[in-house]
C-alpha cells in the first residue's frame, strides 16, 4: 500500500520552484492594506484563513501557474491514472492565516471532508507552501487514515460521517467532544488508535516553499489556529478524475 492509500497523503518536497510566489501574493494582499512588515495591517479573520472572494480570484489569475509542473503531473498520473483535470493555468486559492494570540490547539469543530467517499478517488486535493509552516504555524490538520474509514459511508457528508465515527470508537469523541483536557494533544497526535484495523493519529501539515502535499478530498481535516509570528502562505487546489477514465 502506498503511503497516499494508507495515510490519506503525500508531501512532494520541494517540487516547484516558490521564486517570487510570496511577494506576488504580498503585493495583492498590499493592495488591501496588509504589509509583510507592519503586524497592525495583518487582518484577522478568527484563527481561520482570509476567505476574501479577491483573493481566490487572484489565485486563479495564473500567477502561481508553476506550481502544475511536470513533477507534480507525474504525482497525480500515479493516483488518478492519467485521465484527470484542471490542473494547468489555474493554480490555486490563497490560503493565508495571520497569527493569532489565542494559542494553539487541536479543535473540536470545523472537521469536514471535502468530497464524500467515493471509488474509484474521484479526486485530488492538494496544498503548496509559499512561506515556511513550521509547527503551530497554522498547517491543516488531518486525521491520517481517516478517508479509509470513510469509505465505508459512501456518499454520506461530513456531519453524517463524523456522527458514526463518533459512534464507532472513543477516539473520535475526544477529537470532536473532548472528556481528558489534560491527555487529548498526546491522545489524538502521538498515540492515534487503531479502529477497524486503520492506525488513525491527527498530523499537522508544516511545509516549506516549494513543497507539495497531495492528499485525499475524503480525509477529515480543519484549519488550525497560527500560533506563530509569521503570516501562513499556502496555496489549496483540486484536479478532478476525468469522467470517463477508468
Ligand atoms: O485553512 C486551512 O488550512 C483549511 C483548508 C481547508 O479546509 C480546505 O482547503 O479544504
Amino acid at each position: 500500500m502506498s503511503q497516499f492509500e494508507e495515510k490519506g497523503w503525500v508531501r512532494l518536497p520541494k517540487a516547484f520552484d516558490p521564486s517570487g510566489m510570496a511577494e506576488a501574493l504580498w503585493h495583492a494582499l498590499r493592495a488591501h492594506g496588509m504589509r509583510p512588515d507592519d503586524p497592525m495591517t495583518w487582518k484577522q479573520s478568527g484563527g481561520q484563513a482570509l476567505a476574501d472572494k479577491w483573493l481566490t480570484k487572484f489565485g486563479k489569475s495564473g500567477v502561481f501557474a508553476g506550481v502544475a509542473n511536470h513533477e507534480v503531473d507525474a504525482a497525480l498520473d500515479q493516483l488518478l491514472g492519467d485521465g484527470w483535470i484542471e490542473q494547468s493555468g489555474r493554480w490555486g486559492s490563497p490560503l493565508v492565516t495571520f497569527p493569532t494570540e489565542g494559542g494553539w490547539d487541536v479543535p473540536t469543530g470545523g472537521w469536514h471532508l471535502d468530497m464524500p467517499p467515493a471509488n474509484p478517488l474521484s479526486a485530488v486535493r492538494m496544498f503548496a507552501y509559499l512561506s515556511e509552516v513550521r509547527e503551530h504555524g497554522g498547517g491543516t490538520l488531518i486525521v491520517e487514515g481517516s478517508h479509509r474509514l470513510a469509505t465505508a459511508y459512501p456518499g454520506l457528508h461530513s456531519r453524517v460521517v463524523r456522527n458514526r465515527l463518533s459512534e464507532l470508537h472513543p477516539w473520535f469523541r475526544e477529537l470532536w467532544q473532548p472528556v481528558d483536557v489534560e491527555r487529548r494533544l498526546p491522545v489524538l497526535m502521538d498515540e492515534g488508535a487503531h479502529v477497524r484495523s486503520v492506525r488513525v493519529r491527527v498530523v499537522e501539515l508544516t511545509g516549506s516553499p516549494g513543497d507539495v502535499v497531495l492528499w485525499h478530498p475524503s480525509l477529515f481535516h480543519v484549519g488550525a489556529p497560527n500560533a506563530s509570528s509569521q503570516p501562513r502562505l499556502m496555496l489549496t487546489h483540486t484536479v478532478l478524475r476525468r469522467a470517463d477514465s477508468s
